[in-house]
């Protein structure tokens, strides 16, 4: 058996992590496990579409996202999150809801300027011309993680290393 926990990604916009929580969720699936991903599309969506990018708004956001992450956790199911969770004290009101163990959250660190050189969906050109207000890393701040589970580096190791070095943690300490 495993034992069910959120995988919290953090990070800016283009780091990576819908892209690793997508292959993460691919490796525990070989090993058995159900999982479940929250992500911009399915929560930004739905049950959070009253919310927008102010500092108020993402953090109710990321509220709702811990409460639902909490149920699902009690399902027995492993959660994977992928949003940006800018602010440090959103993140530990995650982990206070959820506790400690069921808590993992993973930095996916990658310079700004690589993000913004990748910039899939033109998002970082249009805050940089000022079409988009309050964009995190342009005028907005993204807080990075001083003591997370786990730090990915997106800009320097390959997707494979990185989906392994999350495996690894997991195995290492008794979730799978
Ligand atoms: C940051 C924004 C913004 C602003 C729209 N700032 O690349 P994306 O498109 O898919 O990822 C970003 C996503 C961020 O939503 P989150 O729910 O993860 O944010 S938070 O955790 O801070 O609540 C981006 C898009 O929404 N987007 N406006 N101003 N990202």
């Amino acid at each position: 058996g495993h034992k069910s926990a959120i995988l919290w990604f953090t990070g800016f916009s283009g780091a990576g992590k819908s892209t690793l929580s997508v292959a993460v969720e691919k490796e525990l699936h070989h090993r058995g496990i159900r999982t479940y991903v929250l992500d911009g599309d399915n929560i930004r969506h739905g049950l959070n579409r009253n919310l927008g990018f102010s500092a108020e708004d993402r953090q109710e956001n990321i509220r709702r996202i811990g409460e639902v992450s909490k149920l699902f956790i009690d399902a027995g199911i492993m959660t994977l999150t992928a949003f940006i969770s800018p602010y440090r004290k959103d993140r530990e009101m995650v982990r206070r809801l959820v506790g400690p163990d069921e808590f993992v959250e993973i930095y996916v660190k990658c310079s700004l300027e690589e993000c913004e050189k990748r910039d899939p969906k033109g998002l970082y050109k249009k805050a940089r011309k000022g079409e988009i207000k309050g964009f995190t890393g342009i005028d907005a701040p993204y807080e990075a993680p001083i003591n997370p589970e786990l730090i990915v580096e997106t800009d320097k190791e390959s997707l494979q290393q990185s989906v392994a070095k999350i495996l690894y943690f997991l195995e290492e300490k008794g979730y799978l």
